[in-house]
Parts: structure tokens; sequence; C-alpha cells
């Protein structure tokens, strides 16, 4: 696809849009050239108890200190809740969709308050309050919604750990943040397999003592341990729990919730969030990229384990009064169209989900998508890691039937909502390309000495400017937060992307330039991995790079050093893939291991990755220098014995 295939704005998107393109253009100016008066105005659309009057006080420079609407009061809860009541207290606010194709519920702005109250009471009758640290192990229930607001409602700090990771992952994020309480459910449904959450809450806690409490949600029902005097069923004490629970003034840079995410270093950090801007910006963001117009159904097919389940199932579209869907399953179960008939179903309008999910769904060809109408369909979204021209005209073409845009939103963890991305009724798409920033939002690329590089060009991505989404520091280490995105290219935001632009100033993202890998949509920092499998007893050395594949975009491949007197064998890679699967959870499980008797390391012990990636990638024939390696010929070894 070259890059001028343009595909043009309908005329019927752009007709009743939020935004069309000459408001894209003012915003955008605007937004530079006053952007106190702009965010004065976009702070409006949340409920705050003191509405701010200081307005951007940020900087990267230095100590780096980013502080939006610094002395706005609000709680995030009454944005999302009690503001809706009068004007749509009956609406649904989430639609949930069972694993179980037979299994559904719907629940209003005024039951969902309710619930939110009820739980937030009980929680506070555990002792939890303002400014505590309560980590969350949940399948995809509603409860997971709830429990994320109650917290929001009393103040405290919500850190969600996915569903997926294992015990370990699990205990050393609930030790990070010194957690009191932790929300979790007897068992999650995927995919006609049930996950063993509250088991392996109990396998984590053994290494957790803060945790005072466990409050359980009864999901499947089936019997699970309960601790005396630790474990309380979540039914019976919100049952008791009274439903009127005042919200805690919250001041607009008190922290909203913590979420853990792989960086190339270390152990994965506390990205936090704070109040006041990340709501700014989860509505604006949810309002703007998706064109939510009231009464629409929009369905974001993420896990509330990640970053893209808190801003766009749960704040932005609870803050815009929207219906969100949730969903419990996978897209390929039972049958691989149940996306698509989940759509008829519910009469969706909005659909979000991630590249891989899209190429598993395109292999399978058309007729599964075809079977079903999909005409409520709008607009369709891709989040998570570049989309191939290909998989973006599938898409396009066969899901959307060439009549809905398609928005594909780059963004981070980190900058807390979407930041380049087509508005649907405003910006012209070109298949592969993320387009335009968000007005407010300055990308720019820089080379690998920091200096601003003009027009056409490929680079690295860095924000030269703060906005209110951004995240504010690493939970309890601000140096790290300096040094992992203000240190490479002082005074600017780096995101760790790389990106092009062309000569219509659209961004065209290419993926990491750091040791962050991306599989499925779901980032690892290869030292992860790697300090995994180093934790194996056999395993001396271990070195672990991306390389490309069909469906998850990136798979895991994995060099490794056995101790010495361990023998090689394809029984202990077996042992080593279910290894790393218990240490950090299915997601991280390698797709190819090599066994490597050396790696190529420079003299001054560092291993070079690049010879390793391009090894994994069977690009051989383009090593580049290995002239500083300490022993060159351990690189003829690894190209002889590659894997796959
Ligand atoms: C929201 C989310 C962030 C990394 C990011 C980038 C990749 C996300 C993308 C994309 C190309 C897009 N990424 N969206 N790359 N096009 N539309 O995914 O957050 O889990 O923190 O991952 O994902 O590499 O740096 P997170």
């Amino acid at each position: 696809m070259p890059d001028d295939a343009l595909i043009a704005v309908k005329p019927e998107l752009a007709q009743g849009a939020r935004v069309d393109a000459a408001r894209h253009r003012t915003m955008t100016a605007e937004a530079i050239r006053d952007p106190e008066g702009f965010w004065r105005e976009e702070a409006k659309r949340i409920a705050w108890m003191t509405p701010p009057t200081k307005i951007k006080n940020t900087s990267f420079e230095g100590d780096v200190s980013i502080r939006w609407f610094e002395d706005g009061v609000l709680n995030a809860s009454v944005s999302c809740l009690d503001r809706h009541l009068e004007t749509r207290g009956d609406q649904v606010a989430i639609i949930w969709e069972g694993d179980d194709p037979n299994s559904d519920a719907k629940v209003t702005y005024r039951e969902l308050h309710e619930r939110v109250c009820r739980m937030a009471n009980a929680i506070k009758a555990l002792g939890v309050k303002k400014g505590d640290r309560v980590t969350l192990y949940l399948p995809m229930i509603v409860e997971a919604a709830v429990a994320m607001l109650a917290c929001a409602r009393v103040g405290a700090v919500h850190s969600i750990v996915f569903g997926g990771f294992s015990p370990d992952s699990l205990s050393s994020r609930i030790q990070d943040c010194d957690s009191t309480l932790l929300i979790t459910a007897d068992q999650g449904r995927r995919g006609g397999r049930t996950v063993p959450l509250k088991t392996n809450a109990d396998e984590a806690l053994k290494s957790c003592p803060t945790v005072k409490n466990v409050l359980v949600v009864r999901n499947t029902g089936n019997a699970v341990p309960m601790q005396e005097g630790r474990d309380i069923w979540c039914h019976e004490a919100c049952a008791a729990a009274s439903a009127d629970c005042p919200p805690e003034p919250m001041n607009a840079e008190d922290p909203l919730f913590i979420l853990y995410t792989s960086g190339s270093t270390g152990k994965p950090k506390g990205v936090l969030h704070t109040t006041g801007g990340y709501m700014v910006w989860a509505s604006y963001t949810h309002e703007l990229v998706f064109d939510y117009r009231p009464g629409e159904v929009y369905w974001c097919t993420a896990d509330v384990g990640w970053v893209t389940g808190h801003t766009y199932i749960v704040y932005g579209p609870l803050a815009n009064g929207a219906t969100t869907l949730m969903f419990e399953g996978v897209p390929n179960w039972p049958g691989i169209d149940r996306c698509w008939q989940v759509v008829d179903k519910h009469q969706v309008n909005i659909f979000y989900t991630a590249p891989t999910a899209i190429r598993s769904l395109m292999r399978e060809g058309e007729a599964p998508v075809r079977k079903w109408s999909r005409q409520s369909l709008r607009v369709l979204g891709s989040v998570g890691e570049p989309i191939n021209p290909e998989a973006w005209m599938w898409y396009y073409r066969v899901v959307g039937d060439e009549r809905c845009p398609i928005v594909d939103t780059w963004w981070q963890t980190e900058t807390g909502g979407i930041l380049i991305s087509p508005l649907p009724g405003a910006v012209d798409q070109k298949p592969g390309s993320a387009t335009l920033p968000l007005p407010g939002v300055q990308p720019a690329l820089v080379d690998g000495e920091g200096n601003l590089l003009e027009g056409a060009t490929e680079g690295n991505l860095v924000i030269l400017d703060s906005w209110p989404g951004q995240m504010r520091t690493v939970y309890k280490d601000h140096e790290r937060f300096i040094q992992t995105y203000f240190s490479t290219f002082p005074g600017k935001y780096f995101s760790g992307d790389g990106a092009r632009r062309d000569a219509d100033g659209y961004y065209w993202i290419t993926g990491r330039v750091d040791d962050v890998l991306n599989v499925s949509g779901h980032r690892m920092g290869t030292a992860e991995i790697e300090s995994a499998l180093v934790a194996h007893p056999k395993v001396a050395e271990a070195a672990v790079v991306g390389m490309p594949h069909e469906l998850k975009g990136q798979g895991i491949y994995c060099y490794v050093t056995l101790k010495t007197g361990e023998e090689p064998s394809d029984a202990l890679k077996k042992e080593l893939v279910a290894w790393v699967r218990k240490e950090i959870g299915p997601i991280a499980a390698p797709d190819a291991i090599q066994w490597a008797p050396g790696l190529p390391k420079t003299r001054s012990g560092k291993i070079m990755r690049r010879i390793l990636r391009k090894i994994a990638a069977n690009e051989t024939d383009s090593l580049g220098d290995t002239s500083t390696l300490a022993d060159p010929t351990v690189v003829q070894d690894l190209i002889g014995n590659r894997v796959g």
C-alpha cells in the first residue's frame, strides 16, 4: 500500500461529528496558542467539587514535575456515576457478555452507582482509607468495574493485576505498593476454561504480609479455600453495607491508580496516574477519537488488567455516559465468529480491538464475518501494536464493509490515553498509519543525539510538552521516572518507540526501539523473561529478543546457556517454557528456545542484542559489524543452530 493511499472522511461521518476537519484545525491551533484557556474549557467535561483555577504547571526539565488542574477538587466516581443519575439513571451503563454465549447482564447507571457505593462502604469497613493501595486481581466481570470505582470513591489507589499473571507476578506487584486489601474472585472463565484466581492469590499472599484482608467475589461458585479472619465473601460484605457513600474529596493531583508495566530494565514499574488530568484525558479522547454519540453501544475488547481497559472500558466511557460492553471471554470461542455474534446481539456501534485479534480472525477467512449483519457498526478502532496494512484493509473491507472508519490509536500505559489517532469525522485515513496527533499533543522525531528532525523523516518518537493524562511518576521511584522517560533526550518525553513521518505529517509507528517486546499487544521486558529463565536451577545465562511472528506481531526468542554438566534436551526446553509460564504468566511463554553455548558479548561483557535479533529474525546476511565482539566465533555457532 503506497503512502499516499488516502481513505477520505465520509461526508455522513463528518456531518454531526463532534469534531470535523475545520474544528480539528482550530482545536489544534488553539491548544498550542493558549493551552491554559483550551484545557480550562475541556476540564468542564468532568464533574468538579471545586473547579480548578490553576490549569497547567509542568516541566520536563530537572526533577520533572507535572501538575494539571492542581487546585481542583473532585472524585472520579462522581463523573462516572452520580452526575448521570438525573439524566440517564435508567440507561444501561455496562452490558456484560459472559464467556458462555448464553450468559449476559445489563447494569444501569443507577444500579452501578448503588453497587459501587455498597462496595465502597464494604472496603471502608475493612479499614481502607484515602491513599491506601488496593490490589485487584479479577476476571472481566462487572465487579471489576465496581471495585475500581469503589476504590476511587473512598480515595484508595487501585492497582489492577491482569488475571493471567502468575502468583509470583501478583505478589511482587502487591509488595511494591504495600496493598492492605486484595480483591479477587473464586475463579475466572475464559474460552471455556476456568482460571484459578483465588488459589493463585493464596499462593501469592504467602509473601505479602501487608495484606490484611481478601475480598472474594463469588463468580463461578466452585468451592475455594477461605482463610478464617482474612477472607471475606464480597457479596456478603456488600449486602451488609449501606448504599449511601459520600464521595471522598480528592485533589486533582491525588493518585487514582497505579498500573505496573514492563520497561527495558528491571522489574515492572508502577505507573502512577492522578485524578483530574487523567479523567479529563479519558473523557476527551474517548469522545473525540470514537466520535462517541449519546445512546451508542461501545465495545472495547481489552481486559481491565491493561491500561486500555482502565481508560476505554471504564473511566472514559462512563465519564461520557456511554453504554460500555464488558466481555468476559476471548474472540475465538466458542466459535471464530464470536465477536460479530456479540456485535449483532448487542447492536454494537463502536468496536475497539487489537491487531493480533484481527490477524487471527483474518486467517479464518471472510465467511465467519459475513455470516452476521454488523450493520450497527459505525467506527472501528485498533490499539496495542502497529497494524500492518493488510490487516487494516481486511478490517476495513470485511468487518466494516468499507463503511466504518478505522481509528488506529497510538498510546501507552504512561500516556493515560490516546495521543495519536485519526478522528472519524476529521482526518483522512492511511492504512497502517496512526495519522495525526490529537489537539493538545505535540509529537516530534529526534535522531540518536536528540536533534529535532523536520519534514518527512524517521526517528525516535518524543513528545515535547505535557498533556493532562500523562503519568506523574513511577510509584515510590521518581528517579526512575526521570531516568526512563526524560534522560535519553533531556527536556523531552521519550516514548521508547520509533516512528516515520510522511510528507503529509502523518505518523507511522515502527515499534519499540528499546528492549521491550510487544507480544499480541502485551508489553514485556526482555529483562523480566531473562531473569525468570536464569532463576531455573539448570540455566546459567539467558538472552531474550523479539522475532517476527505472523499472529502475535512479535514472538519470544530465547538464547539459553546451561550450567556446566547440564544436558540440553527437548524435555528441558518444554520444562523451561512451563517454568516461564509459571514465573510470569502464560503471556510470557517462549516461542523458541535455542541452546547457546556462548553469547555474543563485547569485551566489556555487554550482550550484543542487535546480533541476536538478526539471527532470530533469520536476517543473518545483514549482521553488521561484529568486530568488537570478544569472541566472534560464537556467532557462527548461533547461526548454525538457529531454531524455527
Ligand atoms: C495502549 C497500550 C504501549 C506500546 C507502545 C507501542 C505499542 C500501542 C499502538 C502501538 C503502533 C499503535 N502501541 N498502540 N504501536 N500503533 N496504534 O498498548 O499501552 O501496553 O503500555 O503498550 O504499544 O510500542 O509503546 P501499553
